[in-house]
C-alpha cells in the first residue's frame, strides 16, 4: 500500500475527522515507528472498549507501534478480547473463526507472495492464549511444522476473557476462575518450547512490563517471518476484570511474573540471527 490510497483529494481534505488528518500527516505509515516514538505521533490504534487496565490491549498497543511497515501488514484474529481494537484499528484486519487463524493467514501470505513477488507483504496473527493453545492449536502447530513465513503473536491473559472467564489452556494450575470453580487441573501449555520444537525460526517470551523487548520482539519477529520462516510472540498481558486484581496493578503484576514464571527469552536459530545482522538488527541490545 502506498501513502496514496488513503491521502485524500484536495477537495475532501477539510471533511475529513481530525483523526484521519492526523494518520495522514503524522502516522507510522511508509515512516516506520518504535515504542521510542510513542507519544510523538498519531497511532494505529483507536479508542476501544476494554476493560480499564486491560493487559491485552496495551500488548496491542505496543505490538502495533513496532510493526516494521504498517501500510504492508494485514494482522488475522479470531474471536477474543483482541478483536475489540484490532477492528478498530487503521491496519488491515480479518477476524478469522474461533481458532483457524494460522491457517488463513498461510493462505493469505502465499497469495500475497504470488500477487507481489517483488514486494514484503507481512501477515501477522495476533490472538488470545485460547485461540493459540486450545482451539486452533492443531492449526498454529501445522503452520510451523510446514514452515510458513508469518508471524504469531500470542496475547496471554490465561483465560477465556471474553466469553466471561472459562479457563484456558494457558491458566495456571489451580487457577480458579469465574466458570472454573474447582481449579485448573494441570500446568500452562508449553507453547514457546513447542514454538521451537515445530519449526519457529525465532520465539519471544515477554510481558507488557518491558515494552522495548516487547517492541524488539514483534519487529524481528516481522522481518525474520519474511525472509526464513515462521515465528513466535508470546506476551504475557495479565487481566485485571478476570485475574482479579485491581486495574491499576497490570504492569506490577507483569512486572512479578517477569521474575517467575515468565522470565524474558529470546530464541533464534543460526539463519535466523544472521538474517538480523544482515539487515543491522542485532546492533541494539534489548
Ligand atoms: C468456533 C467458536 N467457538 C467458540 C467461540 C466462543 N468464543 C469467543 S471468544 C472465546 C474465548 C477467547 O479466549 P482467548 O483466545 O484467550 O481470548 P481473550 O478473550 O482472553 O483475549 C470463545 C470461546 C467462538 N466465537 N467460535
Ligand atoms: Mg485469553
Amino acid at each position: 500500500m502506498s501513502k496514496k490510497i488513503f491521502t485524500p483529494t484536495k477537495e475532501f481534505e477539510e471533511l475529513l475527522p481530525q483523526d484521519y488528518k492526523d494518520l495522514v500527516n503524522n502516522g507510522p505509515y511508509n515512516a516506520p515507528k518504535t515504542i521510542d516514538d510513542l507519544g510523538s505521533f498519531k497511532e494505529i490504534t483507536e479508542p476501544h472498549p476494554h476493560c480499564a487496565g486491560c493487559g491485552v490491549s496495551l500488548g496491542i498497543r505496543l505490538g502495533l507501534a513496532s510493526l516494521p511497515s504498517p501500510e504492508d501488514t494485514i494482522i488475522i484474529g479470531t474471536p477474543g478480547c483482541s478483536y475489540f481494537a484490532l477492528s478498530q484499528s487503521a491496519l488491515n484486519y480479518s477476524c478469522t473463526a474461533f481458532g483457524n487463524q494460522n491457517s488463513v493467514a498461510s493462505g493469505l501470505k502465499r497469495m500475497l507472495s504470488i500477487r507481489y513477488p517483488q514486494k514484503n507483504k507481512d501477515v501477522v496473527v495476533m490472538v488470545g492464549d485460547g485461540g493459540v493453545a486450545d482451539i486452533g492449536l492443531d492449526y498454529t502447530l501445522h503452520s510451523w511444522f510446514r514452515g510458513e513465513k508469518i508471524t504469531t503473536v500470542m496475547l496471554d491473559n490465561e483465560v477465556y476473557g471474553n466469553t466471561g472467564g472459562q479457563e484456558s489452556g494457558m491458566s495456571p494450575k489451580g487457577k480458579v476462575l469465574n466458570m472454573a470453580p474447582a481449579g485448573k487441573k494441570f500446568n500452562k501449555i508449553p507453547v514457546f518450547e513447542m514454538a521451537k520444537t515445530a519449526g519457529c525460526r525465532y520465539a519471544v517470551k515477554v510481558t507488557v512490563a518491558s515494552p522495548k523487548k516487547l517492541g524488539a520482539a514483534i519487529r524481528r519477529a516481522v522481518l525474520i517471518a519474511r525472509e526464513v520462516g515462521p515465528t513466535y510472540v508470546q506476551v504475557y498481558t495479565p487481566c485485571p476484570t478476570n485475574l482479579k486484581f485491581s486495574p491499576n496493578q497490570t504492569i506490577a503484576n507483569a512486572k512479578d511474573a517477569e521474575k517467575n514464571f515468565y522470565v524474558y527469552e529470546e530464541y533464534m536459530t543460526e539463519e535466523a540471527g544472521a538474517c538480523l545482522s544482515k539487515i543491522g538488527e542485532l546492533k541494539e541490545k534489548v
